[in-house]
């Protein structure tokens, strides 16, 4: 059963943040005498790829079946409106590590290119305020494998790396891998845990999983064979009212999707062998867990869509969960709207590390202490030079009510304007709609405001 927050919840929390900072945790690491005592708690960071911000069984799904993803919100708190800034793999993971927008961190495409030095992450900032810290799994921005700064341990592979025969590099030695990708990262993962700590750490595990080639592990490769697979276009969908681009469903789209939620099986899996693995080291009570995705994808919404890159709910909308036993006991759903640039300000107020004043988001905990969220936030997408990939640049600003969707760079294509209140599957378009140019006035005046305050600028 979710707890929604109310008042009361919000001032027990608070309350217990405020012990958080002064408790100790003689417990923290079990029996083990070697290991310092420390107020900080672990963290991991579960980061999955294109995973729609539905495809967990507790955040609704009718048939697909997440367990463990399941006990982390049973257990934590479900972001039921996580969104990221830009719907793209690489400037969403420069976006989770720096707390920059991608017009500031400087990865506006997936162009192999890692964040700007310039805006530290918070890996770095962890391990220089004395964590462990370890990266496992996809990189993917520049396409290099070779360990990055602010990691002791480093597992990683180039580009989009494979599901299977991967070419890993352990820190800085090559390796072949020698399972199937979401069990191998689970593996070293597991390894890193189960290792003698001397500091609090850090464990960000970036699985490939369930991004194209969709391929599930051999032992899930025939799961879900009796579920029918429908497109998630809505028929009273007006499609006259929207600009026409990017609706080209995959050939073979229904056993792509079925494919894509057997995939994401084994990353919940992996999911219950980082709790277990967290039991079996008594470090469960003072870790925290904080499990994402990078962008949503479309399954054939609004006549088709396919893959992720608008600003439509869909893709703009990712899975979050975070379970943090100091400050929230179980089953609880936030509906603030909180953004991938805010995770790293949260870990590191989380870990007691300042967040420096470059970072672009704000730290969760705040909402989770009962202060007011954000009102609203600037969406970006920047379009590619791989012409495989023929979708307009996307500025919109979103707020809890209204989205407003433009596409400042192609003349041809017209703005929209939803209100998610009435429409949350955005079926129809406002935009020209005459009762609603004052809207329209104070959501243009918001995006100039939110450019304006983010140091908005073209690549
Ligand atoms: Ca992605």
């Amino acid at each position: 059963m979710k707890r929604h927050y109310t008042r009361r919840v919000f001032l027990k929390m608070a309350g217990l943040t405020a012990a958080l900072s002064l408790q100790k945790h003689p417990a923290t690491f079990g029996q083990n005498k070697a290991v310092t005592s420390t107020n900080k708690p672990n963290i991991i960071f579960i980061l999955t790829d294109d995973q729609r911000h539905d495809a967990m069984s507790c955040a609704g799904h009718p048939w697909l079946k997440t367990p463990n993803m399941d006990r982390l919100a049973n257990e934590g708190v479900l972001f039921r409106n996580a969104f990221v800034t830009t719907s793209l793999c690489s400037p969403s993971r420069g976006s989770f590590l720096t707390g920059c927008y991608a017009h500031t961190h400087e990865v506006f495409r997936n162009t192999g290119k890692d964040p700007n030095p310039s805006y530290p992450t918070f890996p770095q900032l962890l391990q220089r305020g004395g964590y462990e810290t370890a990266f496992i799994g996809k990189w993917h921005m520049s396409r290099q494998d070779s360990p990055r700064p602010g990691y002791e341990h480093w597992v990683s592979f180039s580009g989009q790396g494979r599901y299977g025969n991967n070419k890993l590099n352990v820190d800085g030695q090559a390796v072949s891998s020698e399972t199937y990708v979401t069990d191998e990262l689970t593996n070293y993962a597991v390894r890193f845990l189960k290792k003698q700590h001397n500091k609090p750490f850090m464990l960000y595990l970036s699985h490939k999983a369930v991004h194209a080639p969709f391929t599930p592990a051999k032992r899930h490769a025939n799961l879900y064979s009796d579920v029918k697979i429908e497109s998630r276009h809505n028929p009273k969908d007006n499609m006259n009212t929207k600009p026409k681009w990017g609706r080209k469903m995959d050939k073979n789209w229904k056993s792509q999707i079925l494919d894509y939620y057997r995939s994401l099986v084994a990353v919940d899996e992996s999911v219950g062998r980082v709790l277990e693995t967290l039991e079996q080291i008594r470090a469960l009570d003072n870790t925290v867990i904080i499990f994402a995705g990078d962008n949503g994808y479309f399954h054939g919404e609004h006549g088709g869509m396919w893959d992720k890159r608008a600003a439509y709910e869909p893709s703009m909308r990712i899975p979050l969960i975070m379970r943090c036993p100091h400050l929230v006991s179980s089953a609880t759903v936030c509906e603030e709207m909180v953004l991938n640039i805010d995770l790293a300000p949260t870990i590191l107020e989380l870990a007691g590390v300042p967040a420096p004043g470059s970072m672009q988001g704000q730290s969760w905990l705040s909402v989770l202490k009962g202060r007011p969220g954000r009102k609203s936030f600037l969406y970006e997408y920047f379009q590619e030079t791989d012409r495989r990939f023929k979708r307009p640049t996307v500025i919109a600003v979103r707020t809890k009510q209204w989205k407003y969707v433009t596409y400042p760079l192609d003349d041809s294509l017209t703005a929209e304007l939803y209100n998610l209140s009435t429409d949350p599957e955005e079926l129809n378009n406002l935009f020209g709609n005459p009762g609603y140019a004052d809207i329209i006035e104070q959501m243009k005046r918001e995006l100039a405001q939110l450019k304006k305050k983010t140091g908005f600028r073209y690549p």
